[in-house]
């Protein structure tokens, strides 16, 4: 008897754990997630979509059937009956039902799994997407090829999920200067992007050693711009390959990717860094330049670092070609935001420049409050900048730098140089998207072990062979955006972004790399709730299903320390 019981203390907790369903493997963690007891068996399942859903969200519900339907060999229909909502809340429910509830929040959405059905419910394309997402990451990962699965269990756990995200502006950033990455990289990045709940793909289209985007009104920008010729190599300084290097994005490839994103709720917002990080376009027009600047002629820079080359915002031609390139990039992209750069520009040559000096005269700017009176010009270009995208209907987005001197009301702060940018600008009453190098510099080496991981800016500056400041898939994801914030400010903190530059990252697989998994960490931030959040679960979800994704997806990404 005695040995009965033993045995029965022993095993029957085991048993009746085995028969309890394992809780999905969610990344970001929903808010909130209750499990039940039983499945709902998907493998065939009616799909009854509410006919007050908009044409995208039915189109994403049907790719999700199609692709049910292909991988565990049984149909999926997807019908859109009249009258369904008046079904869902009176009759007796079998299959799996999507309704437009106007009371979920943005993005957000509700998940509810009995045994004989399920309903979705979200206001938005947004949330329909990520409840699917959601629902993809319930079941086995055959789902996310296009090969038949049939012995794969077809079905997921009982269970009610309400979500929405914490943050509106989930991002990433995305360096395609320095180095040039194909349309189809893009695309892959954007597939990823869409798992895991991003929603903006900050593009920075524009740099010192390379011009990215077709402009039709100034064609030498891609003839000439686009292309640099030779590249330092390493870190080495003084080295140069002597290859021929760049490439840029026609138009109509840019309004396919525009779209690509937009059927994955990912919007792209373009970035135009000026007035300074300027040097190829200057390649191409050297008449917006200021005088005496050397070296001459100007080339597409071969270096990294911070070019002295700047534009010359004193004369009237070089505020056009402004006013006229942002016109073209506003057409473009349907973003409400443009991103004009503002980072890192040296005024050296407006000290000296004639045109320069003469506007600081017209203007009457001076020294004032420790900001110079050339500071004080660039003010000039991002006011003139934001009022011309202002009259076509979109808001400027800039670097920290263009909160020195006066900012225009309106205009959204990125700050990057640490996080007190956005603390002070969000105090002042501007919008902030945070995206401090402390947390989420993804260009910075992800492991103190130099020795160990490729060659990165981390390594360019340090001594030995240990980093300070690696940016560790554990450092992002302990970064709460709004913790230095103050409370009455915290509303103006739209989001937050990793920035990937890429002057040391010249291949598809490094790029990965460096995304992945950081990025897993970052949608978390950007997505869960501080409470939700849980390292050691999320690192076994990497583990067990998430980087198991990415095999699946042909990513390639870091593998997690041990
Ligand atoms: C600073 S972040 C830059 C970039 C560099 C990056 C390298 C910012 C606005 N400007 O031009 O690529 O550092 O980490």
């Amino acid at each position: 008897m005695k040995r009965l019981l033993l045995f029965l203390a022993l095993v029957l907790p085991v048993s009746m754990q085995a028969a309890k369903v394992a809780e999905p493997q969610i990344v970001p963690a929903p808010q909130k997630l209750e499990m039940s007891k039983g499945t709902l068996k998907l493998k065939g399942i009616n799909i009854n979509c509410d006919p007050a859903m908009d044409a995208q969200s039915l189109k994403a519900v049907r790719i999700f059937a199609d692709r049910l339907t292909l991988v565990s060999g049984k149909t999926s229909s997807v019908a859109a009956p009249v009258g369904l909502e008046r079904t869902v809340s009176t009759g007796k429910l079998k299959g799996l039902y999507f309704i437009k509830d106007a009371s979920i929040a943005p993005e957000g959405y509700n998940i509810s799994i009995g045994k004989r059905a399920g309903v979705v419910r979200a206001s938005d394309f947004n949330g329909f997407l990520y409840a699917l997402q959601t629902i993809r990451q319930m079941l086995p990962l055959s789902i996310y090829g296009d090969t038949p699965d049939l012995k794969a269990c077809w079905k997921v756990p009982c269970c009610q999920i309400a979500d929405a995200p914490r943050f509106g502006y989930r991002g990433v950033m995305l360096d395609c200067c320095r180095h040039f990455f194909s349309l189809d990289e893009v695309k892959k990045v954007l597939d990823v992007m869409a798992i895991f709940k991003l929603n903006r793909l900050h593009w920075h289209l524009s740099d010192d050693q390379g011009w990215r985007i077709e402009i039709d009104k100034y064609p030498r920008l891609t003839e000439v711009g686009a292309f640099r010729n030779g590249t330092m190599v390493g870190g080495d300084w003084n080295s140069n390959d002597g290859i021929r290097y760049g490439g840029y994005y026609t138009k109509d490839q840019i309004r396919d990717i525009v779209a690509y994103a937009a059927a994955r709720g990912i919007t792209i917002v373009p970035e135009i860094d000026l007035p300074g990080h300027m040097q190829a376009a200057l390649a191409a027009y050297p008449e917006l330049g200021c005088k005496d600047s050397k070296p001459q002629p100007y080339e597409v820079w071969m270096r990294w670092g911070i070019s002295k080359q700047v534009l010359n915002v004193g004369n009237e031609k070089t505020m056009q070609f402004l006013e006229d390139v942002l016109s073209e990039v506003a057409d473009l992209f349907p973003s409400e935001y443009i991103h004009i750069g503002g980072d890192e520009c040296p005024r050296d040559e407006w000290e000296k420049d004639p045109d320069c000096q003469a506007k600081v005269k017209e203007l009457g700017l001076v020294d004032k409050d420790g900001v110079s009176a050339t500071a004080r010009l660039q003010n000039y270009v991002t006011s003139r900048m934001q009022k011309h995208l202002e009259s076509k209907g979109k808001k400027i987005i800039g670097w920290d730098e263009i909160l020195e001197g006066d900012l225009g009301k309106g205009a959204t702060v990125m700050s990057w140089r640490g996080t007190s940018g956005g603390i002070k600008a969000s105090s002042m009453g501007y919008d902030v998207i945070m995206s401090p190098t402390t947390y989420c510099y993804i260009d910075y080496v992800q492991s103190p072990d130099l020795r160990k991981e490729p060659f990165s800016i981390t390594h360019q500056w340090t001594k030995g062979d240990v980093a300070e400041g690696a940016i560790t898939l554990e450092r992002i994801y302990g970064y709460d955006p709004l913790a230095e914030i103050p409370a009455e400010a915290r509303k103006h903190i739209l989001g937050v972004q990793c920035n990937l530059w890429t002057e040391y990252i010249a291949t598809t697989e490094h790029l990965e790399y460096m995304l992945f998994p950081r990025v897993l960490a970052l949608s978390e931030i950007q997505w869960s709730d501080p409470s939700v959040k849980d390292l050691d679960r999320f690192k076994k979800t990497l583990a067990e299903h998430e980087l198991p994704l990415l095999d699946k997806l042909g990513v390639n990404y870091r593998k997690l320390d041990k």
